[in-house]
Order: structure tokens, then C-alpha cells, then sequence
């Protein structure tokens, strides 16, 4: 439904910055004088003659709210951000500005690890690349080469937060054995910890990302990490495109430096280097970690909670800590 003309001295509005959920967005053009930027046809006009007016933001983990627009809205008072990732969104800059930032935690870690431990799977076993070959009419003309086992194999989990915890649960219904890096270690689990990437690729057969994004995180599997995990090693990333310097990534799967891939994010989303596109020992997912019904109505309930709080109360339900959790 189109937004209501503004009047002279419009009231408190909602400013949706990316596409979101359709539910969602329904929701909160129902429920709040909502302004959806991407449908306007002149956002910097919108926003010189009526940034003023809005009082929260709600946006994507992978849009959030830059700078520039930031800045033209004076009375930002919240940053709702639809998706546990925050990166996208600068957090110190805006509470320097009295604008509390919220995110979606939690509810979204257990889907996000069935894909990861999903991805590890077909990636080892070949499983998308078997698929292809069925479907290519191989099956019949040579049998399919052997893969590797994932059972009781070493796997390390960059960053052991919400999600990398749950991915190591269920790696230890496979019996692996698992180790993580963090920059300090977990208090009370069990897994052995290491205190660099490196050492951690060098102690496993699978590498799984899940740190948080951000500068404190860029590039953090460099190709000394990926030449650490060797010929006989995989990857599997659903954290963000930025933790791999994707040229090394791209170098070392060229090259066999590395066994195989699967990757649910990139650096240049949706765009995918042309070499991992043509290698079938990549695995390729449109970042679709999170992206099941159960879990996206989740995220959406969540969101809106802390929108509603916001605007009842002037608080956030979930706000995101201090800095970015990968922030050095
Ligand atoms: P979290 O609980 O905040 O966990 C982040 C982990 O990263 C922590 O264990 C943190 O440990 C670690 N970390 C941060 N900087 C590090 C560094 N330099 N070296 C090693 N470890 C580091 O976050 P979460 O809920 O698990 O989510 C993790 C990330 O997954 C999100 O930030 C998001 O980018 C991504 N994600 C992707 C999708 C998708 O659709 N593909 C969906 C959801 C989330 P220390 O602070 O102790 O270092
Ligand atoms: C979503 C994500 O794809 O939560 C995150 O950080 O990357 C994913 O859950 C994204 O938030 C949708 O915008």
C-alpha cells in the first residue's frame, strides 16, 4: 500500500532502509508511519526535506545505516537491525549520537549451523558436485570418485560465539573433534582452543567461519590460513564474505592448495568470482544461512519487538553491545 502525503509538521516516522521480510514490512506500514527508502524515487530529496522526521531505522544486518544517511536524520534515536550481523552499521559512531543500535540474536544461530554443518557435508562428500553428475547423465559411464569422510575428522571453528557453539554441538554427535579460535578462550567448554587462525587451519582437516564481520575480521583467512589447512583441507564460511581474502581463496582452489569449498557469503555479494563459479569442488550458497520460514518469521518477530519497545518506551529489546564484536 502506497505511504500517506506527509503532512506540514509530519509526526515521528519509521524509515525502512533496505527490503525486508514482506511480512515484515507489512507490519510496520500497518503499525507505524512507515517510509520505505529503496521505493522512493528521490531519497535524497526525501531525506533533505524530511530526514528530520525520522526517529528510527529499520534495515538489514547486510544494509544497515551508513554515514551519510546517518547523518541526515537528526532524530534517530534507533537502528533496528533485521539480522544478528551489524557490521554494515558504524556502532560507536551512532551511540556517540545518543542512537541505541538492536540486532537479532539467538534465533537465528540453530538454522545458521544446520547450514554449516550441511555445507561441511556436501562439500567433503561431494554430495552437490554427485548431483551434477547424475543430473549430466554421468552415472553409468565411470563411477563417481571416492570422497572424504567427515565422521571423526578435526574440524576448528573460527570464533566460537552463538553460532560456532552450536556448530560444534553437532559436530560432537559425529564424533569430530573439535577445536576453535577466539581471542580469548570460552570459559567452560571443552574444546581445545588456539590462539591464531592459523594454528587452528594448520590443527584441522575443516576449517568452519563463524566470527562476527567488520574490520577487526577482515581478511583474517588469508592465504597463510588456507596454505595452513592444506591440499587435503576445506573451508566452509557462513560468517561474511570479508573474513576471506577471497583472491587467496580463489589462488589456493585453483591451484589444489586447498581440498574444497562451500561458501554461504561473499565479498561482493551477489557477484562470484567467475573461478569458483566453474570449480566443482566449491559449493556455492546465495547466503541463505538463515533463510528458512520458522527462522525469518523469528528475526521479523524479533525486529519488530524491539521497534515497538522503541517506540512505546524509548528502549531496545536486544541492543547490540558496545562495539562490534569483532572490533579490536
Ligand atoms: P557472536 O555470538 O557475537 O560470535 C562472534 C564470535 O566471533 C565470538 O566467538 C568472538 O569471540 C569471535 N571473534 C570476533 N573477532 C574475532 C577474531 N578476530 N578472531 C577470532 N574470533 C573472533 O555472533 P554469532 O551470533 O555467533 O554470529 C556470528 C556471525 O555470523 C555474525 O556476526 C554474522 O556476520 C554471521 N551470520 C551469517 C549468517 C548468514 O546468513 N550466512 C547468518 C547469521 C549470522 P571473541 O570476541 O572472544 O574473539
Ligand atoms: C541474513 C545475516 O541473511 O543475520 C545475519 O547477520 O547475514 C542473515 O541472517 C540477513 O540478515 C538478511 O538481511
Amino acid at each position: 500500500m502506497p505511504n500517506p502525503p506527509f503532512p506540514a509538521c509530519a509526526p515521528d516516522t519509521v524509515l525502512q532502509v533496505s527490503a525486508l521480510l514482506p511480512a515484515l514490512e507489512e507490519t510496520l506500514s500497518e503499525h507505524f508511519r512507515t517510509v520505505r527508502l529503496p521505493d522512493l524515487p528521490d531519497p535524497a530529496a526525501y531525506l533533505r526535506d524530511h530526514g528530520g522526521d525520522v526517529v528510527a531505522a529499520v534495515t538489514s544486518a547486510r544494509v544497515g545505516v551508513d554515514d551519510v544517511l546517518m547523518d541526515a536524520l537528526p532524530r534517530l534515536g534507533a537502528i533496528v537491525h533485521f539480522g544478528v550481523g551489524y557490521e554494515t552499521t558504524d556502532v560507536v559512531r551512532a551511540r556517540a549520537r545518543g542512537i541505541d543500535v538492536s540486532n537479532t540474536p539467538d534465533v537465528l544461530t540453530d538454522c545458521v549451523a544446520d547450514l554449516a554443518v550441511g555445507a561441511l557435508i556436501d562439500v567433503m562428500r561431494r554430495m552437490s558436485a554427485a548431483d551434477r553428475y547424475v543430473r549430466a547423465g554421468g552415472w553409468g559411464t565411470a563411477p563417481f570418485p571416492l570422497a572424504s569422510r567427515m565422521s571423526g575428522k578435526r574440524v576448528g571453528v573460527l570464533g566460537l560465539g552463538r553460532i560456532g557453539r552450536a556448530v560444534a554441538r553437532r559436530l560432537d554427535g559425529f564424533g569430530v573433534r573439535v577445536s576453535y579460535c577466539t581471542r580469548s578462550p570460552v570459559p567452560g567448554v571443552g574444546y581445545r582452543h588456539l590462539p591464531t587462525a592459523e594454528a587452528l587451519a594448520e590443527a584441522s582437516d575443516a576449517l568452519v567461519v563463524t566470527v562476527a564481520g567488520g574490520s577487526g575480521t577482515e581478511g583474517l583467512v588469508s592465504a597463510a590460513v588456507l596454505d595452513a589447512l592444506g591440499p587435503e583441507g576445506y573451508l566452509v564460511n557462513v560468517a561474511r564474505g570479508s573474513v576471506v581474502d577471497e583472491p587467496a581463496l580463489v589462488a589456493a582452489v585453483a591451484a589444489g592448495r586447498i581440498a574444497g569449498a562451500a561458501l554461504d557469503v561473499f565479498a561482493d555479494e551477489p557477484n562470484v568470482p567467475r573461478a569458483l563459479l566453474e570449480s566443482d569442488r566449491v559449493v556455492l550458497l546465495p547466503h541463505i544461512a538463515s533463510a528458512t520460514h520458522e527462522t525469518r518469521a523469528a528475526m521479523g518477530d524479533l525486529a519488530l519487538r524491539n521497534l515497538r519497545r522503541f517506540m512505546t518506551e524509548g528502549v531496545l529489546l536486544t541492543p547490540v553491545p558496545e562495539a562490534s564484536p569483532s572490533a579490536h
